[in-house]
């Protein structure tokens, strides 16, 4: 059994670290459900996603993962959110899983921006300054031609996303839904990590007013504020992480890596 920062006995527990969007979708959905949760860091940046104990919670050795008090553990963000909703009403309000009508309009939000958004996003984000910066990489030139198609990719999908719901201010209308909280910390990511990378193209908000319109609304529900003050609470912890520890913690794949990248370059990285 787990407990929350008072001591007190906890139902359930986040694993994973705040500035992950995947981990702050699942505490987005649990708080706006009124689902308590403690939370537990487990950080990929200092190599203890990859460790046995979180392994045994995630052999895929991501985060997050969620355990409940009945031990049922269970990982991958969308996986979590559709698990909750399924065994707490409270959460059917953003993932309506007993109407299948309501439900396949959400579920057809979630999957495109699953494929054609986040996972592409976070892709741009790791090759084009993430890793290059953390392990040092020069692969100033290959990184910037990668980071131009991709955002010409992500910025048409998150086009004919913003262009085909009803943003009212959230995607299918006055109330937010299990979507509308993935694209806020897909937006939140972008915009925190565009500083702290020097990428100011990965903010996707500059120069878009509904999706500013958008997050805007998102940042106002009490949920949010809270995630956010976490995020920034975390951000000196998750910043050393990054920049000092991770090339450490990762040698071992980084040398195999950096093999691989100089065959394929022709030039050291
Ligand atoms: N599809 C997964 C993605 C989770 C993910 O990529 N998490 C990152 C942190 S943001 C992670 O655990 N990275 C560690 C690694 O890939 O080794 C989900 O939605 O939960």
């Amino acid at each position: 059994m787990t407990t929350d920062h008072h001591g007190h006995r906890a139902e359930r527990t986040l694993y994973g670290f705040w500035l992950s969007p995947y981990v702050s979708l699942v505490a987005h959905l649990l708080k706006e459900a009124e689902l308590g949760f403690s939370y537990a860091r487990v950080s990929p940046f200092t190599g203890d996603t990859m460790g046995d104990q979180h392994r045994t919670r995630n052999p895929l050795g991501k985060v997050p993962s969620l355990v409940e008090a009945d031990g049922l553990i269970i990982s991958e963000s969308q996986a979590i959110c559709r698990y909750l909703a399924r065994r707490y009403p409270a959460a059917q309000r953003f993932y309506p899983c007993d109407d299948p009508l309501r439900c396949a309009e959400v579920d057809q939000l979630n999957d495109f921006l699953t494929f054609s958004i986040s996972g592409p996003f976070f892709n741009w984000f790791v090759v084009g300054a993430y890793y290059p910066q953390a392990f040092r990489l020069k692969t100033e030139q290959e990184s910037r031609i990668f980071s131009i198609l991709s955002m010409v990719m992500i910025k048409g999908a998150v086009g004919r996303l913003v262009g085909g719901s009803r943003m009212a201010p959230f995607l299918l209308g006055a109330e937010p839904s299990l979507p509308d909280f993935h694209l806020f910390h897909i937006l939140e990511l972008g915009k925190t990590f565009s500083g702290m990378f020097e990428m100011p193209t990965i903010n996707l908000l500059t120069g878009d007013a509904v999706l500013q319109k958008f997050y805007d609304s998102m940042s106002e529900r009490p949920s949010t504020r809270e995630i956010l003050a976490e995020q920034v609470a975390e951000r000196p912890l998750t910043e050393r992480e990054i920049f000092e520890e991770f090339g450490k913690a990762h040698e071992a794949l980084l040398k195999q890596g950096r093999v691989g990248l100089r065959a394929m370059f022709g030039h050291e990285v």
